[in-house]
């Protein structure tokens, strides 16, 4: 079906500037009421606070949308190399408050509201955040596209509209139960269909040679079914630089409503069946966190996202007239991580199938145009999949990976001849425990650039996991170590912290992080102390409040801030932290440490477990059966409390970041590729209890040891451990590890229930794949340190400060200049 003709560009109006609402209190108030009245169809005395809150967002995004289409036009006019960022998540957080700071809108609609009678803060609380992802990978992609917008790098980011994220977390009788998230259910102003770039995406079916019209033999794909890929953009502001750049999300839809014939003969589900089943490819976020589960619809997911992209890019966005051969001048498709990985024989086919390329002719242009970012160390989160399921559902392209493969051992095979060991480990093609295609190793063949997100996982990234590949292109590693935009993180989440640092050293910091370090001499001055205290006490309050209505939770003011917020997972190390609560605790009922010797401390979690990670969950249950007895024992009140709110997401993690004093980054080494949470903390002035892991390493290096609790193995210990690790020997020799755990497998925590805790106790006393007991003692002792170190208010916020001041390194502007001048040369 046509969409129709655009506009015609000769008529005198296609030229003009963009209409823009004022940027004054007036202009506001009246584009917010004529949202309201004519937008939503309500009066303001019959509105309630979601038309409230969706005029406000459409009044905003009027401003946003006069500059998203002048960047759009521009960039059109400049034909520069442009950036498409793939990735499956986006983790996006709530858009209004945001969007106000882009803008510089803040201070206009905080009167436009109040003028109207609107508490604009219940308006922001209205939001529903976009979950469209799990944890530190989604929201890097998040932290990114802020970045290159602010930094006018053209780029588009390309991804999945999930109608349902990350499932909310609730808890019930202690465990974790999850519900759907209908984050659309209200209304989502920051979207907007555009159903004239809509995509054909095919699946299944078989391939056939057939002749062509100049006689050559080609391949042609016959697929058998297929989906639409409606696009939704979300803009996405640079820092007010009146860039707006895009986000483009794909929705799947069915090619045919419904057959109406069936349905006229009176078998309505029949009739839907077909629209239910194509648009479940975009129903849902996977929420696998490092463990990809290996299903089909997963797969799925991702050809169709990045088939949508691709053609989106090359079809849509380029000249009509463009020379493919010069598309690599013109675009870099950065892979986040493996799950758009399928796009490269996707360009292949493109450029071979569709653009009558030759082979070699378009392995070069592809080689060129990708590159590909590694997440993770954890062996069973390469992804794989099997020759079976991608041989049905995209024949073609397996045909193409096979000849990507065996021209690449061919390579192998000159390179290191008569290794046929060496040819069979780099194969692309595993041939155990079935025959399956690493897409990790596909990324490598074919990327331009492989990179990890922190020096000491890039590291083990060339050394353990892809050995053989860093050997025969040792020029195709490199690394960026990840960042986090202070845009969302400090100057949005702590007004407070964002005020005092302005006011002193002035706003420059903003998109120049690295200003910060002109803190430094204040970190001596008493008074800038006092000041910093006082932003932090501040924090604090705003957290409570917001805990005790969220949550019902009370968390008691006096007392140092200890929080550890991530997903849950074992490498993450979520028992070392309980172990060390269970042993504070259990030296005070036991009477060896009188309660008011104990340094007053909550404990802070926020985690979600992936559904079917079973010991997640037992762990998690864990956490609140303790954080319940602790709570409730007058002989620890006022010294230790342990709070665990329910469903941690980028909302929570604004308020609660900023309040705390202790940031637990507390990882097996060698297991946690980057973090990014732990840069958050760093920059809001909280101190870092960590490991020798991932980013941390780069942490304690810039703010000094001085200003860092470091504990733990190291990752060359932690390999040498390996060999006949038995945790229960640590059991066996420490007396106080013994008490611990014997308080906790007692049933103490769970009213004399010793089954309920005999998984998580079972297996750290049988398993722990990842040495909490090992690193017991040596956690205990950093965490001495830490009491002793907050026992002095002015050396804490002196090194407080300091950790502000010198970690202007993890600004995600920088991870992108790195990007730029490393990987993409745009
Ligand atoms: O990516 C973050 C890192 O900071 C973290 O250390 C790392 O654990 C995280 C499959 C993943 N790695 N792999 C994933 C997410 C979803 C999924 O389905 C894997 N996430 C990470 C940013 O670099």
């Amino acid at each position: 079906r046509r969409i129709g003709p655009t506009f015609r560009t000769s008529h005198p109006l296609a030229s003009g500037p963009v209409v823009q609402p004022a940027p004054t209190v007036d202009g506001f108030v009246e584009t917010f009421l004529g949202e309201l009245n004519y937008g939503q169809g309500v009066l303001l005395s019959q509105s309630t606070v979601n038309d409230q809150y969706l005029a406000l967002a459409r009044t905003v995004r009027r401003y946003l949308m006069a500059d998203w289409l002048e960047t759009g036009a521009r960039r059109r006019q400049a034909q520069q190399k442009t950036v498409a960022y793939l990735s499956a998540e986006y983790l996006l957080g709530r858009q209004l408050g945001n969007n106000l700071l882009a803008t510089n809108l803040q201070d206009v609609a905080d009167a436009a509201m109040s003028r109207c009678g609107i508490d604009i803060a219940s308006l922001r609380a209205q939001e529903v955040e976009p979950g469209l992802g799990n944890g530190g990978l989604g929201r890097l992609a998040a932290c990114f596209v802020d970045s290159l917008a602010t930094m006018d790098v053209p780029c588009i980011g390309y991804g999945i509209r999930y109608e349902y994220g990350i499932f909310r977390q609730t808890f019930e009788g202690d465990r974790q139960v999850e519900v759907p998230d209908s984050w659309l259910s209200l209304g989502s102003p920051w979207e907007f269909p555009h159903p004239e770039r809509q995509v054909l995406v095919h699946f299944g079916g078989r391939t056939e040679e057939v002749t062509d019209e100049n006689g050559r033999v080609v391949c042609r794909w016959v697929p058998d079914w297929n989906v639409v890929g409606m696009p939704y953009h979300y803009m996405v502001p640079g820092h007010r630089n009146g860039v707006v750049n895009t986000l483009r999300l794909w929705s799947a839809k069915a090619t045919q409503a419904f057959d109406l014939q069936i349905f006229n003969s009176g078998d309505y589900a029949e009739a839907v069946r077909a629209q239910t089943f194509a648009e479940n490819i975009s129903k849902v976020l996977y929420p696998e966190d490092s463990t990809p589960q290996g299903k089909e619809l997963r797969l799925q997911q991702q050809y169709f996202f990045v088939a949508c992209s691709l053609h989106d890019f090359i079809d849509n966005t380029l000249p009509h007239d463009f020379d493919l051969r010069r598309l690599p001048e013109r675009l870099v498709v950065q892979l986040n991580d493996t799950h758009p990985v399928i796009a490269i024989p996707e360009l292949m086919r493109i450029l071979v199938d569709r653009k009558g390329f030759d082979w070699d002719e378009a392995w070069d242009i592809t080689k060129r145009c990708f590159a590909y970012t590694c997440h993770t160390l954890l062996p069973e989160a390469l992804e794989v999949w099997s020759v079976e399921l991608l041989g049905r559902l995209l024949p073609r392209h397996l045909e193409i990976i096979y000849r990507i493969n065996e021209e690449f051992l061919e390579e192998v095979r000159e390179a290191f001849p008569g290794d046929e060991m060496l040819v069979r480990r780099m194969s692309v093609i595993a041939e155990h425990p079935e025959r399956s295609v690493r897409m990790a190793y596909l990324a490598t063949v074919a990327g331009s650039k492989v990179n990890g997100v922190a020096e000491l996982h890039s590291q083990l990234l060339r050394d353990k996991v892809l050995p053989d590949f860093s050997r025969m292109w040792p020029d195709k590693f490199t690394n960026v170590t990840n960042g986090i935009t202070p845009r969302r993180f400090v100057l949005l989440a702590n007004r407070r912290l964002s005020d005092l640092v302005t006011d002193t050293i002035g706003d420059g910091w903003v998109t120049d992080l690295d200003r910060l370090r002109e803190l430094e001499p204040y970190a001596d001055d008493a008074s800038f102390r006092a000041a910093f205290r006082e932003v932090k006490q501040g924090n604090k309050e705003r957290l409570a409040a917001l805990l005790r209505v969220r949550d019902g939770l009370e968390i008691p003011q006096d007392s140092m801030l200890d929080v550890m917020v991530k997903r849950l997972h074992e490498y993450k190390r979520q028992t070392l932290k309980l172990l060390h609560i269970v042993s504070l605790y259990d030296d005070v009922v036991s009477g060896r440490v009188a309660a008011e010797d104990l340094t007053p401390r909550t404990v802070v979690f926020g985690a979600k477990a992936a559904p079917g990670y079973h010991l997640a969950k037992e762990i998690i249950f864990l956490v609140n059966a303790v954080a319940d007895t602790v709570n409730a024992d007058p002989r620890v009140a006022g010294r230790l409390s342990v709070a665990f709110p329910a469903n941690y997401n980028v909302t929570l993690a604004e308020k609660l970041i900023p309040a705390a004093d202790l940031s637990e980054q507390i990882s097996l080494a060698g297991k946690e590729a980057s973090g990014t949470g732990n840069m958050k903390f760093a920059l809001n002035g909280a101190l870092t209890i960590g490991t020798d892991d991932g980013a941390n390493v780069e942490i304690r290096r810039l703010v000094g040891d001085d200003h860092f609790f470091l504990f733990g193995m190291t990752e060359p210990e932690v390999e040498r451990l390996r060999p006949g690790y038995t945790p229960s020997m640590y059991y066996e020799e420490d007396a106080r590890l013994r008490s611990t755990i014997d308080l906790l497998a007692s049933g103490h925590f769970t009213g004399g229930d010793r089954q309920a805790v005999a998984p998580v106790i079972d297996n750290l006393l049988h398993q722990d794949a990842f040495m909490a007991l090992a690193d017991f003692r040596s956690y205990l002792d950093a965490q001495e340190r830490v009491e002793a170190a907050y026992a002095d208010p002015d050396a804490w916020s002196r090194s407080a400060i300091l950790n502000v001041a010198r970690s202007g390194f993890f600004s995600s502007d920088r991870s992108m200049r790195d990007y730029l001048d490393r990987i993409w040369h745009a």
